[in-house]
């Protein structure tokens, strides 16, 4: 089993992550602790929870260490990490995350806090200036509770330190995510400290990226798996796919690690590569969420294990998704979808589908609406990915098709879960309510013509027959 290296234990630290959760964990921190292994450097990651104090206590308790198992159908491989220095937990020491992000010695910073942790609008990628965490995160005299406030606070406090040139990298799956986190960044200056944004624009680069693993959240079988595994208890053992993969724009403003000696690709332009991904996997990854919870399957291997549900998500990606795309050049897009149907019909990853159905309002424009609106603007196909949102629309109703109660996980649970209330069980009525949120679904003038038709039809058909009566239906 590999254990980490004497140069990556001695390493000193080099990277702040915001946003400590197990993604990173199976990562970037496997990537840096490669390319530290490969080229040297002090590189070592210091993770910052920003939401829960268990992380930074469970990885304390084991002086950061943790074991990353990878696991596919006769096949289990383990390791020990030992990227990870130390582990914080922003809201008990804040002003300490700052000092952090303005420090000499840190070159890069690094983010995983779901599409939600950016405080934006999803459809226009605005900064939500109205958010109350926003608000209070403005004024810089206030502890900061949200990304950005850590983000500019840090930046404003490295400026007047003169520390210099730093990377801030989002890893989230956003499209153009350093675009939009520099957009953001930016704007919340402009409001909180409009001194710094000359400087900012010089001196930060926010390069976009393209991140790929899957690991779903652990459980208490998966920690006991990889504790009987390894021989000693690990309470923060995470599972993943062998498979993983980043593409990072060759945009820096100071020094990074060699990820490109790990396996990383750094290259000019990564907006094909994330359109693929957030199209192909994840807009499949949401449909199979609602629709296969809706159909009574808890996982997505479970629902996959369906031929009919394979042969949608299939025809999904062939007819609705792929002639959406600039692929990148010379890669094999075929190859890519038949590795995505067996990656998602790992067995041994158990990833629940409400998991992956939880925030959909912030994953959904980029997602399935990219695709949905432009075949439709194009007069093509458009009835699956029609019926996954729909599906969607169904599941934040908070109801499964056995009359019982979904536990609808999402920033906006309230406003669709009252939609579905005034509407009362009428179908057009709830589109129509859908279709006015333009957080989500962009402005009406904006929509494809004819979106309601194809919405309400798709609604229809999944309370009339069900989510699996519909997939088998559509094959
Ligand atoms: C998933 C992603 O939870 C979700 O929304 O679609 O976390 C997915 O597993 C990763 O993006 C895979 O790289």
């Amino acid at each position: 089993m590999q254990k980490p290296s004497d140069t990556v234990l001695n390493a000193g630290v080099g990277i702040v992550h915001l946003g400590l959760g197990a993604f990173h964990r199976a990562h970037q921190a496997i990537y840096t602790e490669d390319a530290m292994d490969a080229s040297g450097g002090n590189w070592r990651i210091v993770g910052v929870s920003m939401r829960g104090a268990g992380v930074r206590d469970g990885m304390q308790a084991q002086d950061c260490l943790y074991s990353v198992t990878e696991r596919a159908d006769g096949f289990e491989d383990a390791r020990i990490v030992g990227a990870l220095a130390d582990v914080l937990f922003a809201p008990e020491d804040p002003a300490k995350v700052v000092e952090l992000i303005a420090s000499p010695k840190i070159h890069v910073v690094t983010l995983t806090v779901t599409e939600k942790g950016y405080s934006h609008d999803p459809a226009t990628g605005a900064l939500m200036i109205q958010l109350p965490e926003i608000i209070n995160d403005l004024d810089l005299r206030n502890a900061p509770k949200t990304a950005l406030g850590y983000v500019v606070r840090g930046l404003k406090a490295r400026f007047e330190a003169g520390n210099g040139p730093i990377n801030m990298i989002s890893c989230d799956n956003l499209p153009d995510n350093g675009r939009i986190f520099e957009g953001l960044a930016l704007e919340f200056c402009q409001h909180a400290a409009p001194g710094i944004v000359g400087w900012v624009k010089e001196n930060v680069a926010f390069p976009c990226t393209m991140v790929d693993r899957i690991v779903p959240a652990t459980t208490d079988d998966a920690l006991d798996a990889s504790s009987t595994a390894l021989g000693t208890r690990d309470e923060m053992a995470i599972q993943t796919e062998p498979f993983k993969q980043w593409v990072i724009e060759d945009k820096f403003t100071a020094p990074r690690p060699k990820w490109e000696k790990a396996g990383a690709q750094i290259v000019k332009d990564v907006a094909a590569y994330e359109a693929m991904k957030l199209r192909l996997l994840n807009g499949s990854h949401s449909t199979v969420a609602y629709l296969g919870y809706l159909g009574g399957h808890k996982t997505v291997s479970d629902a996959m294990a369906v031929p009919e549900f394979k042969s949608f998500v299939r025809q999904l990606m062939d007819e609705e998704v792929t002639p959406t795309l600039d692929i990148p050049e010379g890669f094999d897009v075929t190859k890519y979808k038949d590795d995505l149907l067996g990656r998602f019909s790992n067995p041994t990853l158990a990833h629940k589908t409400w998991q992956i159905a939880m925030d959909g309002s912030q994953k959904l424009p980029q997602r399935l609406l990219g695709t949905l609106y432009q075949n439709m603007k194009a007069g093509k196909s458009n009835a699956a990915a029609g019926l996954a949102v729909a599906g969607w629309i169904q599941y934040v109703g908070g109801v499964d098709e056995q009359g019982d109660v979904i536990d609808v996980s999402d920033p906006y649970a309230d406003e669709l879960a009252e939609v579905h209330k005034q509407a009362d069980g009428d179908v057009g009525k709830i589109v129509d309510g859908f279709l006015a949120i333009e957080k989500i679904f962009g402005p009406m003038e904006d929509q494809p013509k004819g979106l309601d038709f194809v919405l309400i039809d798709a609604l229809d058909q999944l309370c009339r027959d069900g989510a699996m009566q519909c997939i088998v239906n559509y094959c």
